[in-house]
Protein backbone atom coordinates (compact mmCIF):
# COMPACT_ATOMS: atom_id res chain seq x y z
CA UNK A 1 0.00 0.00 0.00
CA UNK A 2 2.80 2.62 0.83
CA UNK A 3 4.99 1.97 -1.98
CA UNK A 4 1.47 1.97 -4.47
CA UNK A 5 1.02 5.76 -2.99
CA UNK A 6 4.36 6.64 -4.78
CA UNK A 7 3.82 6.05 -7.84
CA UNK A 8 1.37 7.44 -10.76
CA UNK A 9 1.90 4.95 -13.89
CA UNK A 10 0.86 6.76 -16.99
CA UNK A 11 -1.38 4.52 -19.18
CA UNK A 12 -0.78 5.94 -23.21
CA UNK A 13 -4.41 5.13 -24.24
CA UNK A 14 -7.46 7.23 -24.39
CA UNK A 15 -10.72 6.84 -22.93
CA UNK A 16 -13.96 7.28 -24.74
CA UNK A 17 -15.86 9.68 -22.31
CA UNK A 18 -19.22 11.08 -21.96
CA UNK A 19 -19.64 14.82 -20.30
CA UNK A 20 -22.81 15.48 -18.52
CA UNK A 21 -24.53 18.29 -16.45
CA UNK A 22 -28.03 19.52 -15.65
CA UNK A 23 -29.28 23.24 -16.63
CA UNK A 24 -30.74 24.75 -13.78
CA UNK A 25 -33.05 26.88 -15.64
CA UNK A 26 -34.83 27.58 -19.00
CA UNK A 27 -33.53 30.45 -19.76
CA UNK A 28 -31.17 30.91 -22.97
CA UNK A 29 -28.65 32.36 -20.38
CA UNK A 30 -28.37 29.32 -18.41
CA UNK A 31 -28.38 27.24 -21.93
CA UNK A 32 -25.27 29.58 -23.34
CA UNK A 33 -23.53 29.21 -19.62
CA UNK A 34 -24.07 25.38 -19.76
CA UNK A 35 -22.23 24.71 -23.28
CA UNK A 36 -19.38 27.23 -22.29
CA UNK A 37 -18.75 24.67 -18.71
CA UNK A 38 -18.89 21.67 -21.05
CA UNK A 39 -17.05 23.19 -23.22
CA UNK A 40 -14.58 24.33 -20.67
CA UNK A 41 -14.94 20.18 -19.33
CA UNK A 42 -14.00 18.77 -22.59
CA UNK A 43 -11.11 20.65 -22.98
CA UNK A 44 -10.09 19.25 -19.06
CA UNK A 45 -10.97 15.55 -20.23
CA UNK A 46 -8.89 15.93 -23.37
CA UNK A 47 -6.07 17.30 -21.14
CA UNK A 48 -6.47 14.14 -18.71
CA UNK A 49 -6.58 11.98 -21.76
CA UNK A 50 -10.07 11.72 -22.79
CA UNK A 51 -11.73 11.56 -26.29
CA UNK A 52 -15.96 13.18 -25.20
CA UNK A 53 -17.73 11.65 -27.82
CA UNK A 54 -21.14 12.87 -26.37
CA UNK A 55 -22.64 15.43 -24.43
CA UNK A 56 -25.65 15.18 -21.67
CA UNK A 57 -28.08 17.59 -20.50
CA UNK A 58 -30.84 17.56 -18.75
CA UNK A 59 -32.78 20.85 -17.61
CA UNK A 60 -33.94 20.89 -13.70
CA UNK A 61 -33.75 23.01 -10.80
CA UNK A 62 -32.01 20.97 -8.92
CA UNK A 63 -29.70 17.61 -9.37
CA UNK A 64 -31.36 14.42 -8.29
CA UNK A 65 -30.09 13.55 -4.96
CA UNK A 66 -29.86 9.54 -6.30
CA UNK A 67 -27.92 9.94 -9.66
CA UNK A 68 -27.96 13.37 -10.64
CA UNK A 69 -29.38 13.02 -13.69
CA UNK A 70 -33.25 12.05 -13.59
CA UNK A 71 -34.04 8.28 -13.92
CA UNK A 72 -35.28 8.56 -17.47
CA UNK A 73 -31.70 10.48 -18.51
CA UNK A 74 -29.91 7.46 -16.77
CA UNK A 75 -31.45 5.22 -19.33
CA UNK A 76 -30.26 7.76 -22.45
CA UNK A 77 -27.03 7.54 -21.18
CA UNK A 78 -27.10 4.06 -20.77
CA UNK A 79 -27.53 2.88 -24.03
CA UNK A 80 -24.77 5.38 -25.22
CA UNK A 81 -22.57 3.93 -22.97
CA UNK A 82 -23.41 0.71 -24.63
CA UNK A 83 -23.72 1.64 -28.43
CA UNK A 84 -20.22 3.97 -28.42
CA UNK A 85 -18.52 1.79 -25.92
CA UNK A 86 -17.94 4.59 -23.22
CA UNK A 87 -15.24 4.02 -20.44
CA UNK A 88 -15.87 6.70 -19.00
CA UNK A 89 -18.65 9.63 -17.58
CA UNK A 90 -17.78 12.81 -16.42
CA UNK A 91 -19.93 15.50 -14.49
CA UNK A 92 -19.56 18.88 -14.77
CA UNK A 93 -20.17 19.36 -10.78
CA UNK A 94 -19.55 17.75 -7.71
CA UNK A 95 -21.21 14.48 -7.22
CA UNK A 96 -21.83 12.81 -3.86
CA UNK A 97 -20.35 9.75 -2.50
CA UNK A 98 -24.00 8.01 -2.56
CA UNK A 99 -24.12 9.47 -6.79
CA UNK A 100 -20.91 8.21 -7.79
CA UNK A 101 -21.86 4.64 -6.02
CA UNK A 102 -25.37 4.46 -7.86
CA UNK A 103 -24.08 5.75 -11.05
CA UNK A 104 -21.24 3.54 -11.32
CA UNK A 105 -23.40 0.91 -10.60
CA UNK A 106 -26.21 1.21 -13.03
CA UNK A 107 -23.57 2.35 -15.99
CA UNK A 108 -20.98 -0.38 -15.35
CA UNK A 109 -18.20 2.45 -16.17
CA UNK A 110 -16.04 4.54 -14.11
CA UNK A 111 -17.68 7.95 -13.17
CA UNK A 112 -15.84 11.07 -12.14
CA UNK A 113 -16.35 14.93 -11.34
CA UNK A 114 -15.45 17.65 -12.33
CA UNK A 115 -12.72 17.78 -9.23
CA UNK A 116 -11.95 14.51 -9.59
CA UNK A 117 -10.64 15.04 -12.61
CA UNK A 118 -8.90 18.56 -12.55
CA UNK A 119 -6.99 16.11 -9.53
CA UNK A 120 -5.92 13.19 -12.16
CA UNK A 121 -4.49 16.29 -14.09
CA UNK A 122 -2.59 17.57 -11.39
CA UNK A 123 -1.58 14.10 -10.43
CA UNK A 124 -0.24 13.41 -13.72
CA UNK A 125 1.46 16.38 -14.61
CA UNK A 126 3.17 17.48 -10.65
CA UNK A 127 6.84 17.32 -11.11
CA UNK A 128 8.48 18.51 -8.35
CA UNK A 129 8.30 16.66 -4.56
CA UNK A 130 6.38 19.46 -3.27
CA UNK A 131 3.72 19.85 -6.06
CA UNK A 132 3.72 15.16 -5.84
CA UNK A 133 2.83 15.48 -1.98
CA UNK A 134 0.13 18.39 -1.98
CA UNK A 135 -1.63 16.68 -5.11
CA UNK A 136 -0.93 12.71 -3.30
CA UNK A 137 -2.74 14.92 0.23
CA UNK A 138 -5.51 16.32 -1.98
CA UNK A 139 -6.53 13.24 -3.53
CA UNK A 140 -6.60 11.40 -0.54
CA UNK A 141 -8.67 13.73 1.32
CA UNK A 142 -11.42 14.31 -1.58
CA UNK A 143 -11.56 10.52 -2.16
CA UNK A 144 -11.96 9.62 1.73
CA UNK A 145 -15.45 10.35 2.24
CA UNK A 146 -16.53 8.46 -1.32
CA UNK A 147 -14.29 5.87 0.02
CA UNK A 148 -17.05 4.65 3.23
CA UNK A 149 -17.94 1.14 3.75
CA UNK A 150 -16.70 0.79 -0.73
CA UNK A 151 -13.28 -0.53 -0.27
CA UNK A 152 -13.69 -2.84 -3.28
CA UNK A 153 -14.19 0.40 -4.97
CA UNK A 154 -10.73 2.28 -3.50
CA UNK A 155 -9.26 1.22 -7.58
CA UNK A 156 -11.81 2.61 -8.99
CA UNK A 157 -12.26 5.34 -7.49
CA UNK A 158 -9.24 6.59 -7.23
CA UNK A 159 -7.43 5.67 -10.62
CA UNK A 160 -8.77 8.54 -12.76
CA UNK A 161 -7.99 8.60 -16.72
CA UNK A 162 -4.43 9.30 -17.10
CA UNK A 163 -3.04 7.92 -13.79
CA UNK A 164 -3.33 4.88 -12.02
CA UNK A 165 -3.67 6.63 -8.50
CA UNK A 166 -2.60 5.11 -5.11
CA UNK A 167 -4.51 1.68 -3.73
CA UNK A 168 -4.77 0.02 -6.87
CA UNK A 169 -3.15 -3.20 -6.50
CA UNK A 170 -4.70 -3.03 -2.40
CA UNK A 171 -8.14 -3.61 -2.25
CA UNK A 172 -8.14 -4.77 1.49
CA UNK A 173 -7.12 -1.15 1.78
CA UNK A 174 -8.25 0.58 5.27
CA UNK A 175 -9.35 3.58 6.05
CA UNK A 176 -6.90 4.10 9.02
CA UNK A 177 -3.64 3.31 6.71
CA UNK A 178 -5.19 6.18 4.28
CA UNK A 179 -5.72 8.91 7.68
CA UNK A 180 -2.02 7.40 8.68
CA UNK A 181 -0.59 8.21 4.91
CA UNK A 182 -2.32 11.57 5.58
CA UNK A 183 -0.71 12.68 8.13
CA UNK A 184 2.39 11.76 7.27
CA UNK A 185 1.94 13.69 4.10
CA UNK A 186 0.83 16.85 5.96
CA UNK A 187 4.20 16.61 7.87
CA UNK A 188 6.05 16.14 4.63
CA UNK A 189 4.42 19.47 3.59
CA UNK A 190 5.08 20.75 6.79
CA UNK A 191 8.69 19.92 6.58
CA UNK A 192 8.65 21.56 2.82
CA UNK A 193 7.36 24.56 4.03
CA UNK A 194 9.92 25.28 6.75
CA UNK A 195 12.69 24.57 4.36
CA UNK A 196 11.26 27.19 2.16
CA UNK A 197 11.08 29.88 5.23
CA UNK A 198 14.81 28.91 5.43
CA UNK A 199 15.55 29.43 1.80
CA UNK A 200 13.67 32.35 2.52
CA UNK A 201 15.20 33.89 5.45
CA UNK A 202 18.79 33.36 3.83
CA UNK A 203 18.24 35.28 0.55
CA UNK A 204 20.31 38.19 0.75
CA UNK A 205 18.70 39.57 -2.28
CA UNK A 206 15.38 40.54 -0.58
CA UNK A 207 14.02 42.30 -3.60
CA UNK A 208 10.34 43.56 -4.36
CA UNK A 209 7.87 40.59 -5.38
CA UNK A 210 5.03 39.97 -7.94
CA UNK A 211 3.20 37.31 -8.73
CA UNK A 212 1.12 35.82 -11.53
CA UNK A 213 -2.29 34.73 -10.95
CA UNK A 214 -5.14 33.87 -13.23
CA UNK A 215 -7.76 31.93 -14.63
CA UNK A 216 -5.70 28.65 -16.45
CA UNK A 217 -4.53 29.58 -19.88
CA UNK A 218 -4.88 33.11 -19.44
CA UNK A 219 -1.34 33.60 -20.43
CA UNK A 220 0.45 33.85 -16.97
CA UNK A 221 3.52 31.28 -18.38
CA UNK A 222 3.92 33.22 -21.92
CA UNK A 223 3.62 37.34 -20.08
CA UNK A 224 6.23 35.97 -17.63
CA UNK A 225 8.82 34.65 -20.91
CA UNK A 226 8.06 38.01 -22.00
CA UNK A 227 9.18 39.94 -19.00
CA UNK A 228 12.18 37.70 -18.13
CA UNK A 229 13.18 36.45 -21.79
CA UNK A 230 13.15 33.25 -20.08
CA UNK A 231 11.36 29.79 -21.47
CA UNK A 232 8.73 28.62 -18.90
CA UNK A 233 6.99 26.10 -20.46
CA UNK A 234 3.61 27.10 -21.81
CA UNK A 235 1.11 25.29 -24.01
CA UNK A 236 -2.26 25.66 -25.31
CA UNK A 237 -3.94 23.22 -22.52
CA UNK A 238 -5.44 23.78 -19.24
CA UNK A 239 -2.94 23.27 -15.89
CA UNK A 240 0.25 23.81 -17.94
CA UNK A 241 1.44 25.19 -14.77
CA UNK A 242 2.02 23.01 -11.46
CA UNK A 243 4.57 25.05 -9.77
CA UNK A 244 6.23 28.23 -9.18
CA UNK A 245 8.81 29.32 -10.86
CA UNK A 246 10.87 32.49 -10.22
CA UNK A 247 12.57 34.89 -12.46
CA UNK A 248 14.21 38.15 -12.38
CA UNK A 249 12.92 40.77 -13.77
CA UNK A 250 14.73 44.22 -15.23
CA UNK A 251 12.19 47.50 -15.05
CA UNK A 252 13.00 50.49 -17.39
CA UNK A 253 14.15 52.43 -13.99
CA UNK A 254 17.42 49.49 -13.70
CA UNK A 255 15.72 48.21 -10.64
CA UNK A 256 14.97 44.18 -10.48
CA UNK A 257 11.78 42.58 -9.34
CA UNK A 258 11.56 38.38 -8.84
CA UNK A 259 8.76 37.29 -10.62
CA UNK A 260 6.53 34.12 -9.52
CA UNK A 261 4.52 32.20 -12.42
CA UNK A 262 1.70 30.15 -10.64
CA UNK A 263 -0.49 27.13 -11.01
CA UNK A 264 -4.08 28.82 -12.96
CA UNK A 265 -7.39 28.66 -11.40
CA UNK A 266 -10.75 27.43 -12.76
CA UNK A 267 -13.83 27.24 -11.67
CA UNK A 268 -15.91 24.81 -9.66
CA UNK A 269 -13.07 24.04 -8.02
CA UNK A 270 -13.37 23.10 -4.08
CA UNK A 271 -11.53 25.08 -1.98
CA UNK A 272 -9.96 22.39 -0.30
CA UNK A 273 -8.05 21.58 -3.61
CA UNK A 274 -6.83 25.42 -3.51
CA UNK A 275 -5.58 24.77 0.36
CA UNK A 276 -4.14 22.10 -0.64
CA UNK A 277 -1.81 24.25 -3.35
CA UNK A 278 -0.57 26.44 -0.60
CA UNK A 279 2.77 25.92 -0.39
CA UNK A 280 3.11 26.43 -4.05
CA UNK A 281 0.82 29.66 -3.28
CA UNK A 282 2.61 31.31 -0.83
CA UNK A 283 4.12 32.89 -3.32
CA UNK A 284 1.29 34.62 -3.82
CA UNK A 285 1.03 35.42 -0.37
CA UNK A 286 4.47 37.15 -0.48
CA UNK A 287 4.19 38.71 -3.37
CA UNK A 288 3.95 43.21 -2.67
CA UNK A 289 1.68 43.30 -6.40
CA UNK A 290 -0.16 40.84 -7.75
CA UNK A 291 -0.92 40.90 -11.64
CA UNK A 292 -4.17 39.53 -12.68
CA UNK A 293 -3.59 38.23 -15.90
CA UNK A 294 -7.16 38.02 -18.22
CA UNK A 295 -7.30 36.19 -21.62
CA UNK A 296 -8.84 39.40 -23.49
CA UNK A 297 -9.92 36.98 -25.85
CA UNK A 298 -12.52 34.62 -23.80
CA UNK A 299 -16.27 34.93 -23.84
CA UNK A 300 -16.20 34.54 -20.41
CA UNK A 301 -13.81 37.45 -18.92
CA UNK A 302 -16.28 38.35 -16.02
CA UNK A 303 -16.67 35.02 -14.49
CA UNK A 304 -13.25 34.25 -15.10
CA UNK A 305 -12.39 37.41 -12.98
CA UNK A 306 -14.71 36.71 -10.24
CA UNK A 307 -13.51 33.11 -10.17
CA UNK A 308 -9.53 34.13 -9.39
CA UNK A 309 -11.09 37.23 -7.22
CA UNK A 310 -13.13 34.71 -5.40
CA UNK A 311 -9.81 32.26 -5.02
CA UNK A 312 -7.46 35.26 -3.93
CA UNK A 313 -10.35 35.99 -1.42
CA UNK A 314 -10.02 32.44 -0.13
CA UNK A 315 -6.06 32.28 -0.58
CA UNK A 316 -6.93 35.79 2.12
CA UNK A 317 -4.90 37.73 -0.66
CA UNK A 318 -7.42 39.63 -2.10
CA UNK A 319 -6.15 43.14 -0.59
CA UNK A 320 -2.73 43.21 -2.05
CA UNK A 321 -2.42 45.84 -4.78
CA UNK A 322 -3.30 44.19 -8.21
CA UNK A 323 -3.12 45.34 -11.53
CA UNK A 324 -5.50 43.69 -14.23
CA UNK A 325 -3.76 42.91 -16.81
CA UNK A 326 -5.99 41.77 -20.01
CA UNK A 327 -3.40 39.43 -22.40
CA UNK A 328 -4.33 37.81 -25.73
CA UNK A 329 -5.55 41.68 -27.00
CA UNK A 330 -4.39 40.85 -30.24
CA UNK A 331 -7.74 38.40 -30.59
CA UNK A 332 -10.07 40.90 -30.16
CA UNK A 333 -11.19 41.48 -33.74
CA UNK A 334 -11.24 45.49 -35.18
CA UNK A 335 -14.71 45.55 -34.69
CA UNK A 336 -14.97 44.58 -31.37
CA UNK A 337 -12.89 47.35 -30.29
CA UNK A 338 -15.38 48.80 -28.54
CA UNK A 339 -15.24 46.03 -26.02
CA UNK A 340 -11.52 47.18 -24.75
CA UNK A 341 -12.95 50.82 -24.23
CA UNK A 342 -15.56 49.14 -22.08
CA UNK A 343 -12.93 46.81 -19.98
CA UNK A 344 -10.86 49.91 -19.30
CA UNK A 345 -13.98 51.70 -18.05
CA UNK A 346 -15.01 48.86 -15.78
CA UNK A 347 -11.41 48.28 -14.31
CA UNK A 348 -9.80 51.11 -13.85
CA UNK A 349 -6.28 49.75 -12.95
CA UNK A 350 -5.50 47.91 -15.88
CA UNK A 351 -3.00 47.31 -18.72
CA UNK A 352 -3.83 45.65 -21.72
CA UNK A 353 -1.14 43.79 -23.52
CA UNK A 354 0.11 40.46 -26.06
CA UNK A 355 2.67 38.81 -24.65
CA UNK A 356 2.37 37.28 -28.03
CA UNK A 357 3.24 40.35 -29.62
CA UNK A 358 4.86 42.06 -26.90
CA UNK A 359 2.13 44.99 -27.03
CA UNK A 360 1.90 46.70 -23.69
CA UNK A 361 4.87 45.65 -21.74
CA UNK A 362 6.36 48.72 -21.38
CA UNK A 363 3.18 50.18 -20.04
CA UNK A 364 2.90 47.17 -17.89
CA UNK A 365 6.32 47.41 -15.95
CA UNK A 366 5.53 51.74 -15.73
CA UNK A 367 2.47 50.41 -13.90
CA UNK A 368 4.66 48.30 -11.25
CA UNK A 369 6.94 51.18 -11.12
CA UNK A 370 4.64 53.13 -10.27
CA UNK A 371 2.86 50.44 -7.71
CA UNK A 372 6.40 49.93 -6.13
CA UNK A 373 6.68 54.15 -5.98
CA UNK A 374 3.64 54.01 -4.02
CA UNK A 375 5.27 52.26 -1.12
CA UNK A 376 8.87 53.44 -1.85
CA UNK A 377 10.50 56.89 0.46
CA UNK A 378 12.73 58.70 -0.70
CA UNK A 379 16.24 58.66 0.80
CA UNK A 380 19.58 60.76 0.18
CA UNK A 381 22.87 59.04 0.53
CA UNK A 382 26.62 59.42 0.08
CA UNK A 383 29.19 56.33 -1.13
CA UNK A 384 32.74 56.98 -0.94
CA UNK A 385 34.16 56.37 -4.46
CA UNK A 386 36.45 53.81 -3.16
CA UNK A 387 33.31 51.88 -2.49
CA UNK A 388 32.23 52.61 -5.86
CA UNK A 389 30.50 48.35 -6.12
CA UNK A 390 28.13 49.63 -3.66
CA UNK A 391 26.34 52.28 -5.34
CA UNK A 392 25.89 49.95 -8.49
CA UNK A 393 24.41 47.75 -6.29
CA UNK A 394 22.02 50.28 -4.89
CA UNK A 395 21.29 50.81 -8.53
CA UNK A 396 19.64 47.62 -8.12
CA UNK A 397 17.32 47.56 -4.91
CA UNK A 398 16.46 51.03 -5.42
CA UNK A 399 15.55 53.70 -8.20
CA UNK A 400 18.26 56.51 -8.34
CA UNK A 401 16.45 60.09 -8.91
CA UNK A 402 19.55 61.93 -8.63
CA UNK A 403 23.22 61.71 -8.89
CA UNK A 404 25.90 64.29 -7.64
CA UNK A 405 29.97 63.34 -7.88
CA UNK A 406 31.98 65.04 -5.52
CA UNK A 407 35.77 64.99 -5.62
CA UNK A 408 35.77 61.46 -3.00
CA UNK A 409 32.06 60.39 -3.14
CA UNK A 410 29.19 59.86 -4.63
CA UNK A 411 25.66 61.82 -4.23
CA UNK A 412 22.49 59.64 -4.40
CA UNK A 413 18.64 60.33 -3.99
CA UNK A 414 17.26 56.82 -4.11
CA UNK A 415 13.83 56.11 -3.90
CA UNK A 416 13.87 52.73 -1.76
CA UNK A 417 10.75 50.41 -1.66
CA UNK A 418 10.61 49.66 2.21
CA UNK A 419 11.08 45.74 1.94
CA UNK A 420 14.40 47.22 1.03
CA UNK A 421 15.32 49.79 3.44
CA UNK A 422 17.34 47.58 5.61
CA UNK A 423 18.95 46.18 2.67
CA UNK A 424 20.36 49.64 2.10
CA UNK A 425 21.50 50.61 5.54
CA UNK A 426 22.88 47.32 5.38
CA UNK A 427 25.42 48.36 2.55
CA UNK A 428 25.70 52.07 3.85
CA UNK A 429 26.97 50.48 6.76
CA UNK A 430 29.40 48.26 4.67
CA UNK A 431 30.71 51.69 2.98
CA UNK A 432 30.82 54.16 6.23
N1 LIG B 1 -3.00 34.89 -29.37
C1 LIG B 1 -2.35 34.91 -28.21
N2 LIG B 1 -2.13 33.76 -27.56
C2 LIG B 1 -1.47 33.83 -26.38
C3 LIG B 1 -1.01 35.05 -25.81
N3 LIG B 1 -0.41 34.79 -24.64
C4 LIG B 1 -0.47 33.44 -24.47
N4 LIG B 1 -1.10 32.86 -25.52
C5 LIG B 1 -1.35 31.40 -25.72
O1 LIG B 1 -2.27 30.96 -24.72
C6 LIG B 1 -1.97 29.61 -24.33
C7 LIG B 1 -1.76 29.53 -22.84
O2 LIG B 1 -0.61 30.26 -22.47
P1 LIG B 1 0.18 29.98 -21.12
O3 LIG B 1 1.20 31.06 -21.00
O4 LIG B 1 0.63 28.56 -21.04
O5 LIG B 1 -1.00 30.24 -20.08
P2 LIG B 1 -0.99 30.05 -18.49
O6 LIG B 1 -1.86 31.12 -17.93
O7 LIG B 1 0.40 29.96 -17.99
O8 LIG B 1 -1.75 28.65 -18.39
P3 LIG B 1 -1.69 27.50 -17.23
O9 LIG B 1 -0.30 27.36 -16.77
O10 LIG B 1 -2.20 26.31 -17.96
O11 LIG B 1 -2.63 27.97 -16.15
C8 LIG B 1 -0.71 29.22 -25.12
O12 LIG B 1 -1.12 28.51 -26.27
C9 LIG B 1 -0.10 30.56 -25.50
O13 LIG B 1 0.69 30.48 -26.66
C10 LIG B 1 -1.27 36.28 -26.55
O14 LIG B 1 -0.93 37.39 -26.17
N5 LIG B 1 -1.94 36.13 -27.73
MG1 LIG C 1 1.35 28.47 -17.05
Amino acid sequence: MKESFEHFETHTEREKAAIACIIRSTKAQARAEATDHLDELERLADTAGADVLIRMTQERPLPDGAMYLGKGKVEELKKHVEMLELQLVIFDDELSPVQVRNLEKELGIKVLDRPGLILDIFASRARTREAKTQIELAQLEYFLPRLTRQWTHLSKQYGGIGTKGPGETQIETDRRLINTRISKLKEKLELIKRQHEIRREGRSDELARVALVGYTNAGKSSLLNILASSEVFVEDRLFATLDATTRSVTLSNGQHILTTDTVGFIRKLPPKLVASFRTTLEEVEEADILLHVVDAGSKDIEEHIAVVKATLEDLKVAEKPTIIVFNKTDLVPKDERYKIEDLASNYPHSVFISAHHGYGITTLKDEIIAILTESSSEMNVEVPMDHYEIASKLHEIAEVKERKYTENSVLLKLLVHRRNLSRVERLLALAA
